[in-house]
């Protein structure tokens, strides 16, 4: 990474108790000590020197809260998955926009924000996309992704926030399928993006992709290896294990074309050449 600024001290966990929230606290409780959580239900095990503060990210009065003080976010809460409208509007879309709001409120710096593959899962899975490609979203769930995103770019250009959004892939100890090879994000390259998102000093508004070092990746991440990306995870090195998985789950004529996956065949009603770019 270039010339980094002190990294930052006082940083909020959203989403702190979900499932990227649980697998990256004790990595990050190493490099930030004193983390702030928050989230709907307080998680378990708080570490020495962890605080919680609960939120409803669908109230502006809580969130404010959970963000006073705050010099950075780290934004992972929301529903993580496609749901009905009304849970995408309260947790992702109206849950966003707080978000943002109580944090330029508040006065913080820096916020990264957890997006997802699924802002652009209608890319075709032979097509490589960089992070400047229009979004296709494959879900409601994506659509609040892309929506995230844009309040993003306009809090760092109408505010001077400093936004980090990271279109994540799937994170876990091993990828799951063979989907999963393109897009595994180890848990410990998350964490890396996201002290670039916290410490360095060329950033004002950035999408880059959260994904580690797979030979069978879809996406150009070329900025953030810019910005000083080393990510060490590499999926080939649990193809077996990859390809096993999918030969339990077997075909699915929409999602295996797209890169969104089932995401993409959920609730599909069109022709398969007549979606995405
Ligand atoms: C996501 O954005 C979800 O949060 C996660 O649960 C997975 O479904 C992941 O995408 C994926 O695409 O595998």
């Amino acid at each position: 990474m270039a010339a980094a600024e002190k990294p930052s001290r006082r940083i909020v966990l959203t989403g702190a108790a979900g499932g990227i929230g649980t697998m990256i606290r004790p990595l990050l409780a190493k490099i930030y000590p004193g983390l702030i959580l928050s989230d709907k239900v307080e998680p378990a095990n708080l570490r020495p020197g962890e605080t919680f503060v609960a939120a409803d990210l669908a109230r502006p009065d809580e969130v404010a809260a959970a963000v006073e003080g705050a010099d950075s976010v780290i934004h992972l809460g929301g529903y993580s998955v496609e749901g009905p409208w009304d849970t995408i509007l309260q947790a992702n879309i109206i849950g966003c926009y707080n978000l943002f709001e109580a944090a330029r409120q508040a006065g913080v710096k820096r916020v990264i924000f957890a997006s997802s593959n699924h802002a652009v899962g209608f890319y075709p899975r032979k097509r490589r996309i960089g992070t400047d490609v229009t979004v296709r979203p494959d879900s409601r769930y994506g659509v609040s992704k892309a929506f995230g995103e844009s309040v993003g770019a306009l809090y760092a250009d109408k505010h001077g926030m400093i936004v980090t959004c990271l279109r994540i892939g799937n994170v876990g100890p091993r990828p799951l399928d063979v989907r999963r090879l393109a897009i595994w994000l180890l848990p410990d390259d998350l964490v890396q993006l996201i002290r670039i998102g916290l410490e360095h000093p060329d950033i004002r508004f950035e999408i880059l992709y959260g994904v580690s070092d797979n030979a069978s990746s879809w996406w150009d991440n070329s900025r953030a290896r810019r910005l000083g990306y080393q990510p060490t995870g590499k999926s080939e090195d649990h193809r077996s294990h990859a390809e096993a998985e999918q030969a339990r789950i077997g075909p699915d004529p929409v999602g295996d074309v797209f890169q969104g996956g089932s995401f993409c065949s959920l609730e599909f009603t069109n022709e398969i050449e007549r979606a995405g770019p």
